[in-house]
């Protein structure tokens, strides 16, 4: 009765919005627990109710959408998305597969894979030797000699829009616009004279659809005639036989099949269906729409082709409406939640009435609390996307994920690989979702055979790579572009993600089956293609670029630390698989290679060999910090002279930057300990570079940054690049109290944490592995206890300091908990 009281209290305190602004941890410690209470109750509650503590995570709106790209709200199933702009009249649903697109081959215009028509060893000599003599070289001079003018690279494509017209509604009230994130489930809801009508929308992976359920809280009322249509860049024509719509045909372009096909089934009321391709539903209690679509494409080089859709479109359109909406319904959810409830996040929010793009709006103007629940929503909502965009059996996220709506989208909605698509899948393993990694493998697999030409024709080098940017058609060669388009490193980066996708899981197998042998042509790429600098006998990149500016020069910084992250990682691979002899090349060629990492004049780390850096310049790639994030080359000590220097060039490139760059300073900043400036960066980037429905803005449109910034906020609150788990590295004043289920750190390791006054509370430790991890906290600075959570039985840590070695079994879990004095029992 007392404690219902004093939280009822607190809950009293904490709506009143200049209350909760004096709560900021600064004025008061005791005001500020008060405060928190809800948050904090929700805490120290059981990791397993975690998930919807703190609020429901919901991004919705008052109205329909105005914009397709600022108010849509994406669903998604991996192959397919869609985009629900909910208009009352008339509901556009755009939608997509992320399999067609224009260019490849077979298309009109020709397709060479970016290959030039000869090679171009001896230019690229040239161009060294340039290098040598004169130390730098204007980006355009080096296209004219390296780059390549291409033809049918093609762009990713709408599929078309299920347009749903209601025709004799009145004035509608209470219309409300939803996406639930816990649910992967999309809503509109409004009255109209006296009737509820309710539209539910999700795409299910496991049915291979995207579901529509048209509903009303009376019998009869349900009214409307669907159609689909797309873009005239391709022959089809849509027709309409006993509820079903068909539009099958093939692009223009490319001569792609496609097929997309819509079951509409009523229950009560009538379907009609008429000639043109339009299904009529009259006075129905409620209509169930099934949408699925594919097309003849294959992963596959060098023809990129497969079988027909027709059959597997069909096929899942039929199996899934024989379905009831419930069946569907809980199919789906299941799916999703096995991966979205893995992980929950309370930083402090509490319900608030204030539509999200309110929140967004009036972000960092005082109401710590809707302040607090765009964060943790923004959070998940990078983990939904990211479920709703790569999931096995389909392409890897693209620049919009699945997203878009036009047939020229933005730099093709393409697989940019300086940056964009490595971005996309940071926070897969940290954030638990490990699985959507499998569409970003099976296409990097795919890239090697094409990878080997370019790195033949470009570089006579052995092993495979990429440069700038890659399309669905096993595009590996260069564009023409001067200041990006040379970026060879691209493949040592992109295999990154195998190692770190080992380190996470543990998966021997997949280290021996799939990452070795990407990891092992990669690096035979670069033990070919380094060449060694007459200047001080190193080894390095040339030419080299530092993205997107400066001019080419010899072993820029990013170059050298990408190609050393990679001949670590392959080293300790070749090590662990007993492959000796590749492991001792490795090891020799890095004991040459040159490190990328110099401090300059102005104590900063140098972009370039040589120091040219501009204390002024505030470009947004912060290329020379790979060795700090992505990568780990440095980041191990804080009082190492790398970490000041590090800093020092991210204070002088400043905040600024586009979504993505945002996001990569909040991963920078976690990584130099910095909570605040990570909050501030997210709080940037939030104000300056997100749409009203949540989507990052370069801008226009891109998805890296919700995906960069979601890894940001993890690596917030967890860290192990560096042998040890690091608990909470880098929490900011704004979220004293709060909790985290459900992290992953490296050695395939769970981790869930509780915190308060800005330390650590709690953690339970649950490792897939046996064997001994690294744990850091200050709590051991403190009384603390450390018990096996399944027989409460004390268990002993190794050595003493912050950082402490369990012994752990596989399967066990490992409870620490802050001491408490006798005043706080
Ligand atoms: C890289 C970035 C650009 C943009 C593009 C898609 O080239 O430098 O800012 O994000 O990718």
């Amino acid at each position: 009765m007392q404690d219902t009281a004093k939280a009822s209290a607190a809950g009293r305190l904490c709506d009143n919005n200049t209350v909760l602004f004096l709560c900021a941890p600064f004025v008061s410690r005791a005001l500020a627990c008060l405060c928190l209470l809800l948050g904090s109750m929700l805490a120290w509650a059981p990791s397993a109710s975690a998930a919807t503590a703190g609020a429901p995570l919901i991004i919705w709106f008052d109205r329909p959408a105005n914009d397709w790209e600022r108010e849509g709200l994406p669903i998604g199933n991996g192959a397919m998305g869609a985009v629900v702009q909910g208009g009352v009249q008339q509901d556009v649903l755009q939608f997509n597969e992320k399999t067609l697109w224009t260019g490849g081959p077979g298309s009109v215009q020709g397709y060479d894979f970016g290959w030039p028509e000869t090679s171009r060893v001896e230019a690229l000599a040239g161009v060294r030797k340039e290098l040598q003599e004169k130390g730098r070289l204007a980006p355009d001079l080096v296209a004219k000699q390296l780059g390549n003018k291409i033809t049918g690279y093609g762009d990713y494509q709408t599929f078309g829009d299920l347009v749903l017209s209601f025709a004799g509604l009145g004035e509608v009230s209470d219309y409300r616009r939803e996406l639930d994130l816990s649910g992967a489930l999309a809503r509109v809801s409004y009255r109209d004279n006296g009737v509820e009508f309710t539209r539910d929308y999700f795409a299910s992976y496991p049915d291979g659809v995207i579901v529509v359920q048209i509903s009303a809280n009376q019998p009869g009322k349900i009214n409307f005639k669907a159609h689909l249509q797309t873009p005239d860049n391709r022959r089809t024509k849509p027709s309409a036989d006993n509820g079903r719509i068909t539009l099958s045909g093939r692009l223009t372009d490319n001569n792609l099949a496609f097929e997309a096909q819509v079951q509409v089934v009523a229950q009560g009321g009538k379907v009609t269906s008429a000639e043109d391709g339009t299904v009529i539903v009259s006075n129905a209690d409620a209509a169930l729409l099934v949408l699925s679509a594919g097309t003849d494409y294959a992963l596959d080089y060098p023809t990129y082709r497969g079988k027909n859709p027709h059959v597997a479109v069909q096929l899942r359109v039929d199996q899934a409406a024989a379905k009831t909406y419930a069946e569907l319904l809980a199919n789906h959810q299941a799916d999703y939640r096995e991966l979205y409830d893995r992980v929950a996040l309370v930083i402090g929010q509490a319900p608030s009435k204030q539509p999200t793009y309110k929140l967004l709006k009036n972000y960092g103007k005082g109401n710590l609390a809707d302040d607090r629940l765009l964060e943790a929503t923004y959070f998940q909502f990078g983990r939904y996307l990211l479920i709703a965009s790569s999931r096995k059996g389909s392409l890897p996220a693209n620049l919009q994920g699945v997203w878009n709506n036009s047939t020229t989208p933005p730099w093709n909605a393409d697989y940019h690989v300086n940056i964009n698509l490595q971005m996309n899948y940071w926070p897969a393993e940290v954030t638990n979702l490990s699985e959507t990694t499998e569409p970003l493998f099976r296409f990097v697999d795919a890239l090697v055979e094409p990878g080997r030409v370019s790195a033949k024709r470009l570089l006579g080098a052995d092993g495979w790579t990429v440069f700038l940017n890659t399309n669905a058609w096993g595009f590996t060669g260069v564009i023409e572009w001067p200041t990006a388009f040379w970026q060879p490193e691209a493949g040592a980066w992109l295999a990154q993600h195998y190692y770190e996708h080992y380190l996470f899981t543990g998966d021997k197998k997949f280290l021996r089956e799939r990452a070795y042998p990407i990891m092992k042509g990669a690096a035979e790429f670069w033990l070919d293609a380094l060449v060694k600098d007459p200047r001080d006998g190193k080894l390095v990149v040339t030419p080299s670029f530092s993205p997107e500016h400066g001019d080419f020069t010899v072993a820029a910084a990013m170059s050298q630390q990408i190609v050393f992250d990679l001949l670590r990682n392959t080293r300790a691979a070749a090590e662990q698989l007993g492959h000796s002899q590749f492991s001792k090349t490795l090891a020799e060629t890095m004991k040459q290679l040159d490190s990328g990492l110099r401090i300059g004049s102005w104590g900063q780390l140098q972009e370039w060999k040589e120091d040219l850096d501009d204390p002024e310049n505030t470009h947004r790639h912060i290329s020379h910090l790979f060795a700090l994030h992505p990568g780990h080359q440095i980041n191990n000590g804080e009082d190492s002279p790398w970490i000041t220097a590090a800093r020092t060039s991210l204070n002088a490139r400043g905040d600024g930057g586009t979504g993505w760059a945002q996001a990569w300073k909040i991963n920078l900043w976690a990584r130099l300990l910095d909570g605040d400036r990570a909050h501030k960066l997210l709080s940037d980037q939030l104000q300056k570079s997100t749409l009203p429905n949540l989507w990052d803005s370069h801008p226009p449109f891109q998805i890296d940054g919700n995906f960069g910034a979601t890894a940001g906020i993890a690596e917030m609150l967890l860290q192990s690049q560096n042998g040890e788990i690091h608990l909470l590295p880098a929490l900011p004043s704004v979220w004293p109290a709060g909790s985290v289920k459900g992290l992953r750190a490296r050695g395939s390791v769970s981790v869930d944490m509780n915190w308060n006054y800005r330390e650590l509370t709690r953690a339970l430790i649950t490792p897939q592995q046996r064997g001994q991890i690294q744990l850091r906290t200050p709590l051991f600075l403190k009384e603390f206890t450390l018990v096996n959570a399944s027989n409460g039985k004390s268990v002993s840590l190794k050595g003493d300091g912050a950082t402490r070695t369990l012994e752990v079994k596989a399967g066990e879990k490992y409870l620490l908990s802050e001491k408490k004095t006798d005043k706080q029992q």
